[in-house]
């Protein structure tokens, strides 16, 4: 073992027989460590990480006797002579490290067989060129270790024991807990530690497994089939400390329209301009509040992106701009895959300028998706991220408001492309099997930049597929769940992970894509999804429609009072898109992110917080009419009665079908607006503030709402002190937005 290390530099390179192991410290908390394979020379391009995030970091590398180590002022990290690597936390204490081939064997101690590890789908399954290629490592865990993240999985909160797969995946059966994959791969994951936290981005695109503890409890392991060990490892005294340091890398979600925090709805689809203009008519009727309108893909010429059905939809714009004097906004469905059909535009430019994948052979890979034979975009090019963009044109053009990204995992109707289907990585030819994560991730791209040149406004792109740092460019939604209980139970620790793996924006289809909703269920996912980022009910062709109207006069009642309570929340909910653009933190957040040393929320999974004032505990179970609610340490007031109530333990809530159990943090200001029917200019005319008994401190957040004159100064920041006796003192902190007509105080008593 020969290492290199200049004095002043932050990169310390260390040779071994057959690889090279380089350390480069992003900054004090966070390290990057890459095996270079033989004649590589630096680390490969990451798609998830954009510009240079290094920071000047004093490190200091010490010889010790049985290799090295490497101290900031927060990590240390030891390799030594076999190459092993150990991480431990500024005390010098440990919090992980590479246990060698043999060192702990299966979990009964005994070695498998080969047929055992064919049977198990391992080294058996694959090709010997394969396995030469696959990287691997085997980290310790600790047994009070619980582990998060992971982006989109389904199962509980805590990761801890189950085995997960990064490979974005359409498979329409219904989300089960073991399933080990769905349509979006964040090769992200948190261990929170009796002390202490650390977090580990292994940033690769391909295929690859997780193994946190089910192979034996006292590891985890990561398997890729190919690419390289690249990864980062991050440490803090919590979670929230490495979120900060993953959203920092992997980038944050710009501040949202306002209006896209409000309430959409949707259906596959809705198939006419009358059936729209009737929907839009709906929500005036029954007095629900609404902002947008989703037209699945029926409203296409034969599926073919960027065009409209002129039969069913003979005027859209007069349409859309009918719509938004009703104060609707549309956003439409864009698939990747573009109908191969002479004649039609883009495809034939696409065609000429080579922009669709091929078969190594020159050909046009061709599979069947909607329009029928289809072609791929090949978004890993920025000249046809850019031509996609400009394709947008025809769609805003008619004032849609929004673009919603689907079947891009890639998805077809074939199975899974050919590994071989020839993608390019920029200019370099490359393959489906290293691009197939990150489609999603690049199409998103494309669509975010290609808005944002044709249009002022904060681009709204929301996608199915995708990979870790796509929350800079899309909101994502949980694609196709079902009208199921254990469905709706899922979407909580589901929202909560993606939320803690930097896809604070995100949702579940309301009431359930695919089976049948029953009243009862749908009221019970308002209640969950009013208090979820992306608020949208959608429903799948063929199933019960899903309108909150159609349930009867109690359901629409209840469903219209948490519709409203979403709109009187929404400063709050912006507040905290301000807060996570500061700090990464999610909107959404399960108990152990905000009280992580108390053993009791690790795995709280029918409960979450909105921030940090506002607890959630929802029914998710059919007939409950009580709800078994953790209150954790400190003072808690009942939402809907304002009653006192002393946390650190359970209660037992009345939850009867129209209440969602609801308390605030003693201390707490609410930002809220009067309720509206949709979000327009007079958003600025009043703010309510509702204050709790206790002393707290609360930023407000304020702008327009709507484009990027934010970042020029013109927002207002208001710091609100909560003396705890009923009065708030409110200060400016900066001023570059009109004021507030009013703001009431409301004290609560
Ligand atoms: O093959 O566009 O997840 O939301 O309604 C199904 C039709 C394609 C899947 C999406 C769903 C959407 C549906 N799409």
């Amino acid at each position: 073992m020969i290492y290199h290390f200049e004095e002043g530099s932050q990169e310390c390179r260390i040779e071994f027989r057959d690889r090279t192991i380089l350390l480069t410290v992003i900054n004090e908390a966070v390290c990057r460590v890459t095996a270079l394979n033989r004649g590589e020379q630096k680390p490969q391009r990451s798609a998830a990480i954009e510009g240079d995030k290094q920071k000047q970091t004093a490190i200091r590398i010490q010889k010790e006797e049985t290799g090295i180590r490497l101290f900031t002022d927060k990590i240390q990290i030891t390799v030594e002579e076999d190459g092993r690597i150990g991480f431990f936390d500024r005390e010098g204490r440990f919090l992980t490290g590479y246990l060698s081939e043999g060192e702990e064997s299966g979990s009964c101690g005994e070695e498998l067989t080969e047929q055992q590890k064919a049977f198990i789908g391992r080294e058996g399954h694959e090709t010997a060129d394969a396995a030469e290629n696959a990287v691997s490592v085997k980290m310790t865990l600790d047994e009070a270790d619980c582990i998060y993240g992971l982006g989109d999985k389904t199962g509980v909160l805590n990761k801890r024991e189950y085995e997960y797969e990064m490979w974005n995946t359409d498979n329409p059966a219904p989300h089960e807990d073991n399933f080990k994959a769905l349509y979006k791969s964040v090769p992200f994951m948190m261990v929170l530690k009796e002390q202490g936290a650390y977090g580990l981005f292994f940033d690769n695109t391909e295929k690859s497994v997780f193994n946190l503890g089910k192979e034996n409890t006292k590891y985890f392991t990561y398997h890729a089939v190919g690419g390289s060990l690249d990864y980062y490892f991050m440490t803090g005294d919590d979670l929230a400390d490495i979120i900060g340091e993953y959203t920092g890398l992997t980038g944050r979600i710009p501040m949202p329209m306002l209006w896209t925090l409000g309430y959409h709805q949707s259906r596959w689809s809705y198939m006419n301009e009358g059936e729209v203009r009737e929907l839009a008519e709906n929500m005036k009727k029954y007095e629900i509040p609404c902002d947008c309108i989703h037209l699945d893909i029926d409203y296409m010429e034969q599926y073919k992106v960027f065009t409209w059905n002129r039969d069913s939809f003979s005027e859209p714009e007069r349409m859309i701009e009918d719509l938004g004097r009703q104060g609707m906004k549309i956003v439409t469905i864009v698939d990747p895959g573009v109908k191969k059909e002479e004649g039609y535009s883009v495809f034939d430019e696409g065609v000429e300028k080579k922009y669709f994948a091929t078969d190594g052979q020159g050909n046009l890979y061709v599979n069947e998706v909607w329009p029928g034979d289809a072609v791929y975009p090949d978004f890993g090019r920025t000249e046809v991220r850019e031509w996609w963009g400009r394709q947008h044109k025809a769609l805003l053009e008619k004032g849609v408001s929004g673009i919603w990204n689907d079947m891009n995992e890639p998805a077809s109707f074939n199975g899974p492309l050919p590994d071989d289907v020839v993608f390019y990585d920029e200019e370099t030819p490359s393959c489906h099997k290293t691009m197939h994560n990150v489609y999603g991730h690049y199409m998103s791209k494309a669509t975010y930049e290609g808005l944002q040149k044709l249009d002022d406004r904060r681009p709204f792109v929301i996608t199915r597929a995708c990979y870790s740092g796509t929350q800079k460019y899309a909101v994502v939604w949980t694609g196709d769940n079902n009208s199921l209980w254990t469905h709706l139970r899922m979407a909580i620790p589901q929202l909560c992970n993606l939320g803690m793996s930097g896809f604070a924006f995100a949702g579940t289809d309301v009431g359930g894509f695919g089976s049948d909703v029953t009243s009862e269920l749908l009221v019970r996912w308002y209640q969950v999804g009013c208090f979820s980022t992306l608020f949208r009910n959608h429903s799948a062709m063929g199933t019960r429609r899903q309108e909150p109207w159609l349930f009867g006069d109690e359901s629409l009642r209840i469903i219209r009072k948490y519709i409203r309570l979403r709109y009187e929340l929404l400063p709050y909910f912006y507040d905290l898109f301000y807060e996570h653009q500061k700090t990464g933190l999610p909107v959404m957040r399960p108990l152990v992110l905000e009280y992580s040393r108390d053993k009791n929320t690790h795995n709280l999974n029918d409960e979450f917080m909105v921030g940090s004032n506002l607890l959630v505990s929802p029914v998710v179970e059919q007939g409950q009419v009580k709800k078994l609610v953790y209150l954790p340490e400190g003072t808690w007031y009942d939402y809907w009665t304002k009653e006192r109530i002393e946390g650190g333990g359970w209660i037992v809530a009345d939850a009867p079908l129209d209440i969602c159990p609801l308390y605030v943090k003693a201390g707490a200001v609410l930002p809220k607006y009067p309720v509206r029917s949709h979000i327009d200019e007079s958003k600025d005319e009043k703010l309510i503030l509702e204050v709790y008994p206790g002393e707290g401190t609360y930023y407000h957040y304020q702008d327009n709402g709507t484009d990027f004159a934010y970042e020029k100064g013109e927002y207002n920041l208001y710091r609100i002190v909560n003396s705890g006796n009923g009065d708030v003192k409110m200060e400016t902190e900066h001023q570059g937005y009109r004021e507030y007509g009013e703001i009431e105080i409301i004290s609560v008593k």
